[in-house]
């Protein structure tokens, strides 16, 4: 018996060791920041962000960074979504390791929430200032209220310097320049310490004397009068008289301090300006798109007409943040985050050029590992398997033609 107890103990410690070192000296980094759990129709279905750029991606501390871009809200938004009427223009970054200077849609500066439209394109820019060394993760995202966060592309950001250098000025109304990063803080410090002693001083006072079963026994004994005296009572009517005075008299003098104030400002903004609506001359009929599971890649028959003057060719497919380009067509100069760009990850049967007035259909493979990184392959465990992107043609010159697509997705299992 004794034996088996000393062999139960010694394997307890053992497994006590191995799971403190195992913990310990697993530390992945997350490379996705809560996108990856979303279910892949739904990033797939709402917001489609493109065009995006990133000003730099190493700065210091009190640097800006610019980041820019423009988004489509999708016309087939999912019905368990409510609809973009109250949405906020975000960040995704693991707390104010940036601070948001500035945010834009449609050149007009949006620090409330905004209406946008469904079907609509909106341009927007961002501009960060950086506060907290570090690499990090930066999304633009979109928060729908009834919807929640709609987060797009993420990019590493390098911070180099010292939190402590951080300033973050202000001009206000009054002509007055303070820094928000540590504005009127030892005013809080001071008055909630102030009426934390107040409350401590009003217990102490009567702690100092017996506290419980001496009250308890006079009380249930009749005499519970006996243990409050006229002293007492002075000292409740001074706590009494010197908190509501405080209080006016400090309520009159921060207004004295500070006679210009105004309410919170707030309202969702409406009226946002998209871009000009562009009826695209390339048209193109998803005829069918599947994808293999397991697997990294979806296929899609197109039928692409061309209605415009020149010749085009396909040079990307969008879906939810992962971009597939045709590097015959086009490559990336915008530094688009590696984990998400596959840079030859499409491929058409035929991509020639398509000729003004052509009609041709051709199969095209997606295929990239973000497909399973992303877990845009999980739309196996979605109750609605349809997928939705951009195709963006281009002519010899470089125009760009943007298509929006939108079909049933079936998985194929043999
Ligand atoms: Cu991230």
């Amino acid at each position: 018996m004794k034996k088996i107890k000393d062999r139960i103990a010694k394997w307890s410690v053992l497994g006590l060791l191995a799971g403190v070192a195992a913990t310990s000296l697993y530390a992945p980094t997350a490379s996705a920041h809560g996108e990856k759990s979303q279910a892949a129709f739904m990033r797939m279905r709402t917001i489609h962000w493109f065009d995006l750029t990133w000003s730099k991606e190493k700065v210091n501390v009190n640097d800006f960074v610019e980041i820019k871009g423009k988004f489509h809200v999708f016309e087939g938004w999912p019905e368990s979504v409510a609809e973009p009427d109250v949405s906020f223009l975000n960040i995704g970054i693991p707390g104010p390791v940036f601070i948001r200077k500035e945010s834009y849609i449609g050149g007009q500066l949006v620090p409330r929430s905004v209406r946008l439209e469904i079907g609509k394109t909106y341009e927007f820019k961002v501009v960060l200032k950086a506060r907290r060394p570090g690499d990090w993760h930066v999304h633009t995202m979109m928060n729908v209220q009834g919807g929640g966060p709609i987060i797009g592309p993420g990019k590493w950001i390098t911070i180099e310097g010292s939190m402590g250098d951080f300033k973050n000025p202000i001009t206000t109304l009054t002509g007055q320049t303070i820094d928000l990063e540590d504005y009127n803080l030892s005013n809080i410090y001071f008055w909630h310490f102030f009426w934390y002693a107040i409350g401590a001083a009003w217990m102490l006072y009567w702690c100092r004397r017996p506290i419980f079963m001496p009250r308890l026994l006079m009380t249930d004994a009749g005499r519970a009068d006996e243990l409050i005296s006229s002293g007492d009572r002075k000292v409740a009517m001074g706590f009494t008289a010197a908190t509501i005075l405080i209080v006016i008299f400090a309520m009159s003098s921060a207004n004295s301090k500070y006679p210009i104030t105004i309410p919170l400002q707030a309202g969702t903004m409406r009226g946002i300006k998209p871009i000009e609506d562009h009826k695209a001359t390339v048209a193109v009929k998803v005829e069918d798109a599947s994808y293999r599971v397991p697997g990294r890649a979806m296929r899609m028959k197109l039928t692409i007409t061309n209605n415009g003057s020149s010749a085009v060719r396909l040079g990307e497919f969008y879906t939810a943040s992962v971009r597939f380009l045709d590097s015959d067509v086009l490559t990336d100069k915008t530094g688009y985050p590696e984990d998400l760009l596959a840079e030859d990850g499409l491929s058409v049967s035929d991509n020639s050029a398509i000729a003004p007035g052509e009609t041709r259909t051709v199969e095209v493979q997606a295929s990239d590992a973000a497909w399973e990184v992303y877990r845009l392959s999980d739309i196996i465990y979605d109750p609605d398997s349809r997928f939705a992107g951009l195709l963006f043609f281009f002519d010899a010159a470089g125009n760009r033609e943007m298509v929006q697509i939108d079909a049933p997705l079936i998985p194929s299992f043999m």
